[in-house]
């Protein structure tokens, strides 16, 4: 019934997870690919669309890693350009996320909000996600790839790990639900499907997470999806070198972005372990994602937040470095993927004056000058005071402004900056 794609081997020392008292370990790694559905592996592969004229897909054509004037790596256009996309995230699919994924909304986006990427979030087992809904992908990825190509803009397709915090986890490798590889097989599905498809970007992980930095300020007595010990080395670069080798199989060359640990907050961690291939050769069009909150992540001040990270300065190593780490967007090529105005909860904190650092920072003013593409949180009404909107309808054309909330009449003034 199932096949693989791939002659995807199995490692030999595979730590698989328990199912000791009936309860399945989600924080053990599943380090072997698993069943793929034939379907996946044989899916129709999509033409090439027609960009609308002077579009910025059209004008940009399939984005790369080149460099820029100063010789630093960053998303750059066919041609070699350095290019900034900006845009939305969607919220989860499962929640209210799927009321403003349409057609005409990706219009308005274009359109009337000046956006020219698009990032829709797929949640994989929480509350009702991908892994219980196939349609987020069969239904909503794939009619955004559509909905997006006709307004010529970017579609970055994001596979939201957040909880469990391990990439490899069974929930996502070796679903109790199915027994299937769904990491592998929804890129697997994708890589085929969109092949020829130049707008398409794929982020291999969205938020890994555990308790595994120094100077940890926390105790373990988190949820029990939070691996105490989820890292690059062990955790993220195995999958996304994983998740790679299914994708160059059928779109050598599409722009993949990588998560970093501990929510995506330590792109620090990849330098000089970036991805390779089985001959040990590095792939290009790589790039590493940093998310940050703008009321948690800052300089560090001693705001009350409700998410805090009171003494860890994020925006001096982008900016500048620091004594131990070299600064970060003169050294790895970034996209920042997800980010939102408020604190890490997305419910308290709305900070337009921290909102404009960050803003500045990834506009270029860095060692690297190094413009930085991103995503904002969420193109929906869910979530707290980091939401866009005020209500979800599902049509927003004629688009009508009064429907932003201050977070989203704030992203909208930077989309026309
Ligand atoms: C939040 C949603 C919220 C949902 C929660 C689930 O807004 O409605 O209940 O996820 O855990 C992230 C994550 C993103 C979070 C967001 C806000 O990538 O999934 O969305 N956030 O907390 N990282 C930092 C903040």
């Amino acid at each position: 019934m199932t096949t693989a794609a791939l002659t995807l081997t199995a490692c030999d020392n595979a730590k698989q997870p328990q199912q000791s008292n009936g309860e399945l370990d989600v924080n053990a790694s599943v380090t072997s690919f698993g069943t793929i559905d034939s379907a996946s592996a044989n899916v129709e592969i999509l033409p090439t669309p027609t960009y609308p004229k002077g579009s910025p897909v059209d004008q940009w054509g399939k984005l790369k890693v080149d460099t820029n004037a100063a010789g630093v790596r960053c998303l750059c256009s066919a041609d070699g350009k350095p290019v900034q996309l900006r845009g939305m995230s969607s919220h989860g699919l499962q929640w209210k996320g799927a009321a403003n994924v349409t057609e005409a909304n990706m219009a308005a986006l274009r359109k009337d909000w000046n956006a020219n990427i698009f990032r829709i979030a797929i949640y994989v087992d929480e509350e009702g996600g991908y892994a219980y809904n196939s349609n987020h992908r069969d239904v909503y990825v794939d009619g955004l790839v559509k909905w997006t190509a006709a307004q010529g803009m970017y579609l970055l397709i994001d596979w939201h790990v957040l909880s469990p915090g391990n990439p490899m986890s069974a929930l996502y490798r070796k679903h109790p639900r199915t027994g299937k590889d769904l990491a592998a097989d929804f890129f697997t599905y994708c890589a085929r499907r969109y092949q020829n498809q130049k707008h398409i970007l794929y982020e291999l992980c969205n938020e890994p997470n555990g308790l595994n930095f120094e100077n940890e300020k926390y105790n373990d007595n988190g949820p029990k999806y939070w691996n105490p010990r989820v890292t690059w080395l062990e955790h993220i670069k195995p999958h996304c070198e994983q998740m790679l080798k299914i994708i160059r199989s059928y779109d050598k060359d599409v722009v993949c972005i990588c998560g970093t640990p501990h929510w995506s907050q330590r792109p620090q961690d990849v330098i000089g372990h970036e991805p390779v291939d089985e001959k040990g050769q590095a792939y290009n069009n790589l790039m590493y994602t940093f998310h940050f909150y703008a009321a948690s992540h800052n300089d560090g001040r001693h705001d009350e937040t409700a998410v805090k990270f009171w003494d860890i300065d994020f925006m001096k190593i982008f900016k500048n470095g620091c004594d131990t780490i070299p600064c970060l967007l003169k050294t790895l090529p970034i996209f920042v993927t997800e980010w939102g105005t408020t604190d890490a909860s997305g419910w308290t904190n709305f900070r337009p004056d921290l909102s404009d650092m960050w803003m500045d920072i990834f506009n270029g003013n860095n060692d690297g000058k190094q413009v930085v593409s991103w995503c904002n949180w969420s193109f929906s009404s869910d979530g707290g005071v980091c939401a866009a909107l005020k209500w979800d309808d599902g049509n927003m054309q004629p688009f009508d402004k009064s429907i932003l909330t201050e977070s989203g009449k704030y992203i909208f003034d930077q989309l026309h900056k």
